[in-house]
């Protein structure tokens, strides 16, 4: 079956992967194979769902995600780009998870599902005048799921770039969970603007949203139910962790009132102190690898 946007060259798919819509006409390509199923939404490159065979769910989405057309998905992994949060004024973490993306090539093998899409130039030009960047993303999907952000300074100039990959994953009971691999780094209160060093591991019993930065080690998700999710990041010093617990998820789209408990955002970035300037023809890669691992003795 072949995959064609409108001025680009058709993109062969292999069995078991297609492009589909949804009810509300939102175009997505839809993977179904043996060692993995996933969903990739062509507005945003936002993978939804990622579920390796005989394993749970990667990512989490909110059981009130509609996922109309034109709108911010709530879950999985939204790219933020080129700018994390409000940092620059503009659409909240910048215009890449609200645009429409190109897939560029699909393959796959016995084990694995490779996918590259990526943002017309032009369409980066309009919504970023002045500025000349390249934007590619890549996802491998198997028994776990890699995924990379590909910025390349096309300008003249140097070029600022913060960005992040907004990670939803789940959990079992957000009190009931700990965040190992943190221990003793400095970390960013968004909510207070103060620095703050972690304390041991990372437990959840309000609204948690911090950048942790001068960190490019391994996290890890351990769940009361022994499930533990890594997350290990490649081009990225600063790792942010969020949770909007009761309050804020009042005042969130697409959020019902308790997905605080069951989700946990771990992203990989390049945020805060770890905000980059891409020097001209530079290429900046920004990867996040998600892995179910085997219970280990973490206690909780
Ligand atoms: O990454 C954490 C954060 O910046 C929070 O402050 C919160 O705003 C979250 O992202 C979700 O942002 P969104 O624009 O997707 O509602």
């Amino acid at each position: 079956m072949q995959s064609q946007t409108s001025a680009q060259q058709p993109v062969q798919l292999p069995a078991g992967i297609r492009l589909i819509q949804n009810q509300h006409g939102r175009d997505f390509l839809q993977i179904d194979h043996p060692a993995v199923s996933a969903r990739i939404a062509m507005e945003g490159a936002h993978i939804t769902h990622c579920q390796p065979s005989g394993q749970g769910p990667l990512l989490w989405i909110s059981s009130d995600e509609p996922e109309l057309p034109g709108k911010t998905i709530r879950g999985g992994i939204p790219l933020c780009w080129p700018w994390f949060s409000n940092t620059r004024a503009g659409p909240a973490h910048g215009i890449a998870r609200i645009s429409p993306w190109q897939l560029t090539a699909v393959s796959s093998n016995a084990d694995q599902v490779s996918v590259r899409m990526s943002l017309a130039n032009s369409l980066i030009a309009q919504a970023l005048p002045g500025e000349k960047w390249q934007l590619d993303v890549e996802f491998v999907l198997g028994s776990d799921l890699m995924v990379t952000l590909i910025t390349r300074n096309m300008g003249e100039e140097p070029q600022a770039l913060s960005q992040a990959l907004h990670s939803y994953l789940p959990v079992s009971g957000i009190d009931q969970v700990m965040v190992q691999g943190l221990e003793s780094c400095t970390y960013l209160d968004q909510l207070t603007g103060h620095l703050q060093i972690q304390q041991g591991p990372v437990r959840f019993t309000a609204e948690t949203d911090r950048i942790y930065f001068n960190h490019s080690g391994e996290v890890r998700l351990i769940d009361a139910n022994k499930q533990v999710i890594s997350v290990q990041r490649e081009g990225s010093d600063s790792v942010v962790v969020w949770n909007p617990w009761i309050e804020k998820s009042l005042r969130l789209s697409h959020f019902a009132s308790d997905d605080y408990q069951h989700m946990l955002c771990i992203e990989a970035a390049n945020a805060g102190p770890d905000a980059r300037i891409l020097e001209p023809g530079e290429t900046h890669r920004l990867s996040s690898r998600i892995t179910r691992d085997a219970a280990d003795n973490s206690a909780v």
